[in-house]
């Protein structure tokens, strides 16, 4: 009895396992994405299968389109009414063209025939036609997805799910939305957002529920439409077509079916994999196309302006670029920045400049809180040097004198050392003696002149706790303040020697005809810049420039044509024409006498500054002596021309930056 149960029992559970096999492999089939689905499906009308993806396209968005997409192998049911029961998921979307109202719908369909070529698009969905609708005969249940209202099928709105059948006046309809169960409440769903929407049709004795939610909510637990219906009454051939079928009218949209699972069993039917279903594509709106086009403009305007301002910055940059050294720190209250002086000479403008030489330009500028100022754009190639030169120049800066030009400081670039002082609104000496421009000078402003100049080459040589000298005295670089007081002043030139070094800096600088002779050989002393001086005097008296090579051989070397006018007791043939005979005879003659006393050859016959100062003054009494006593009058052109043919030579890495325009005739304009 036992083994006779046990038999029955495994007979009915392999009758059971093979009833389920059966249904799996012939009553159900699903398509993740229809790549694959191209044979088992039958297309008509604008459906396709856009490939690679495998997304069914039912519509393209075009006016007045039908799409039918079936399932070609038709489902039978028996007459057992227990048995006829399908359950579908399916994934769709309906994607509304770009500034355009989308329209009609998708409806899923149950259908005894796959031929719908009669049918209309537009509100008819592709179902029916005009005289099919509503005509028992058609057979058809469809679950339509609408977003049109039709006044004439009574819709609710353009945003509802109905249950059709052969009529599209739908015998139950709701609102699209689903039930969340996590809010406990209904969330309405907009049909036409162009997102995946899913849809579930149960039917199982007798009821029909079509349930609906967004693509990643779990399938609710109410479905959104549940309606009792006698399917054997609509489908007497018991031979039952699945698919579906889109359409659009003068609305349009792009209508999709991204998936589909279908099983005559709800239990068995298989789970859609949403992680592989292909991709809806998303048109772009006009709108946003030039929106995009205007943004790409607009980046790209944007890129050309910072690439504008960036060059504009690196150009600056270029421009108002210096050199500035680790060293230079301490000179820091010193040193200008070149921006400024730029703006203060208005971009070194031509109008401002004030001369222009050897050495490089003068120009006139206004620093604000400083006032006028001189900018000297002087010429380096040399590295070597900068640093003693900038810490001269710095110290120039502190030595203070009435009759010094007031040295403000400094900025270095490449190739470039601009140097600033206060400006001199009466300008340089030579002016007043070689240029027709400015009145000649009166012998009394002239003698002023030099004593003022005299009293700061002494101070240069005694007064400061450095030993200063100038080197480079000569009418150019004597400059006249607005009360008319002569001021030194370039000290380009100038070099400091400490007190306690007696090393000479053997280098030749300074300017032909002021230059000592001894200067290329012993290098420069005191006593050279005194030489400098002498020459300097001569020039004021006598209005014309130490050497000059326009001037007649017996007449070319000042000091030697001076010396000889003294000896054939002519002593004033020598002087300015240009003071017209209006001169203290008494006060020449002294001047006169002393600018050949300091032009001695012999170095250490020449006074010193503070005995120049002494006698110029006539606190003291010129030393006797005549035009042929030892050294006076004396021109030695063999030494110039070693200054001249050694002028490389003395290219000394201490000086270097200097040679190139220290050897000049005149005053180097
Ligand atoms: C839409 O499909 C129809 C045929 O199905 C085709 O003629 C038309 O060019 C398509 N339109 C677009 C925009 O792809
Ligand atoms: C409607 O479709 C049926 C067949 O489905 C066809 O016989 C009939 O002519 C069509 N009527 C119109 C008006 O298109
Ligand atoms: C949700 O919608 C269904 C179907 O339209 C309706 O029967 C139900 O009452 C609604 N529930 C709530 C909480 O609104
Ligand atoms: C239809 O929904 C109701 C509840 O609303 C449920 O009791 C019934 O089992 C569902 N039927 C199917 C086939 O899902
Ligand atoms: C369904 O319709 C068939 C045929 O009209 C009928 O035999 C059957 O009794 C109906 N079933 C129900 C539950 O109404
Ligand atoms: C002679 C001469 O030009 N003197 C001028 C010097 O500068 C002052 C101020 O700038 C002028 O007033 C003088 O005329």
């Amino acid at each position: 009895m036992a083994s006779q149960g046990m038999h029955l029992i495994l007979l009915i559970f392999f009758n059971h396992l093979i009833f389920l096999l059966s249904q799996q492999e012939g009553d159900g089939f699903i398509y993740n994405g229809f790549d694959q689905a191209q044979a088992d499906l039958h297309l008509d009308g604008d459906a396709k299968i856009l490939l690679p993806d495998g997304l069914l396209q039912l519509t393209n968005a075009s006016m007045q389109q039908m799409g039918h997409a079936f399932f070609k192998k038709p489902f039978q049911f028996d007459s057992s009414e227990k048995k006829l029961s399908f359950s579908t998921h399916f994934v769709c979307a309906l994607v509304p063209k770009p500034g355009v109202d989308g329209g009609h719908g998708i409806a899923f369909v149950v259908s005894s025939s796959m031929d719908f070529t009669q049918a209309d698009p537009t509100q008819y969905l592709g179902l029916f036609n005009i005289s099919t609708n509503g005509s028992p005969s058609a057979q058809i249940l469809a679950v339509e997805l609408d977003t049109v209202q039709s006044a004439e099928f009574d819709d609710i709105d353009k945003d509802h799910v109905g249950i059709d059948i052969n009529s599209l006046k739908s015998i139950e309809s709701a609102s699209a939305s689903y039930y969340s169960d996590t809010k406990g409440k209904n969330q309405s769903i907009n049909l036409l957002n162009g997102e995946p929407l899913q849809v579930w049709v149960d039917y199982e004795g007798t009821l029909l529920n079509v349930t609906v939610a967004p693509l990643r909510i779990k399938k609710p637990n109410h479905p959104l439409l549940s309606r009792s219906i006698n399917l054997t009454e609509i489908f007497p051939d018991q031979k039952l077509f699945f698919g579906f079928s889109a359409a659009t009218g003068s609305l349009v949209s792009y209508q999709y079916i991204l998936g589909w699972s279908f099983s005559r069993s709800k239990v068995l039917l298989q789970r859609l994999d949403l992680s592989k279903l292909p991709h809806i594509p998303h048109p772009r709106a006009k709108r946003e196309q030039t929106s995009l086009l205007l943004i790409t403009l607009f980046v790209l305007l944007a890129v050309m302006v910072l690439a504008g301002l960036g060059g504009v910055y690196l150009y600056r940059r270029k421009k108002y670029a210096e050199v500035r050294e680790a060293w230079e720190k301490d000179y820091g209250p010193h040193r200008f920045c070149y921006k400024s002086l730029y703006r203060a000479t208005k971009g070194f403008d031509r109008d401002g400049r004030l001369g222009k030489g050897g050495f490089g330009e003068v120009y006139k500028g206004n620093l604000p809180r400083i006032g006028d100022i001189a900018v000297k754009r002087v010429c380096h190639d040399a590295k070597q040097g900068m640093k003693q030169f900038v810490a001269e120049v710095v110290t120039m800066g502190s030595i203070k004198h009435k009759n010094l030009v007031p040295l403000l400081g400094y900025c270095r670039r490449k190739g470039e050392l601009l140097l600033v002082s206060e400006y001199m609104s009466n300008g340089s000496l030579d002016r007043y003696l070689f240029h027709r421009e400015k009145p000649p000078l009166p012998w009394s402003k002239r003698l002023a002149v030099l004593k003022d100049i005299a009293s700061a080459l002494n101070y240069l040589h005694t007064g400061a706790s450095q030993v200063v000298l100038h080197r480079d005295i000569k009418a150019s670089n004597v400059m006249l303040d607005s009360e008319f007081n002569g001021r030194l002043g370039d000290f380009g030139m100038a070099r400091f020697e400490d007190c306690g070094d007696s090393v000479p800096v053997t280098a030749a600088v300074g300017t032909m005809g002021y230059m000592a002779p001894e200067l290329t050989t012993m290098g420069t002393s005191t006593r050279t810049d005194v030489y400098g001086f002498g020459a300097f005097i001569l020039e004021v008296v006598c209005g014309r420039r130490p050497l000059d090579p326009k001037i007649p051989a017996e007449k070319r070397h000042l000091v030697k044509w001076v010396c000889d006018c003294w000896r054939s007791d002519s002593l004033f043939d020598a002087i300015d024409a240009k003071l017209g005979g209006e001169y203290s005879e008494e006060e020449v003659e002294m001047v006169m006498k002393l600018g050949l006393l300091c032009t001695n050859v012999v170095a250490e016959s020449r006074p010193s500054m503070e005995q120049v100062v002494q006698y110029i003054n006539n606190n003291l009494p010129l030393p006797n002596f005549s035009p042929d006593s030892p050294g006076i009058g004396v021109y030695t052109p063999v030494l110039l021309e070693t200054a001249f043919t050694s002028r490389s030579s003395l290219a000394s890495p201490h000086n270097s930056m200097f040679v190139t325009h220290t050897i000049t005739y005149g005053d180097g304009r």
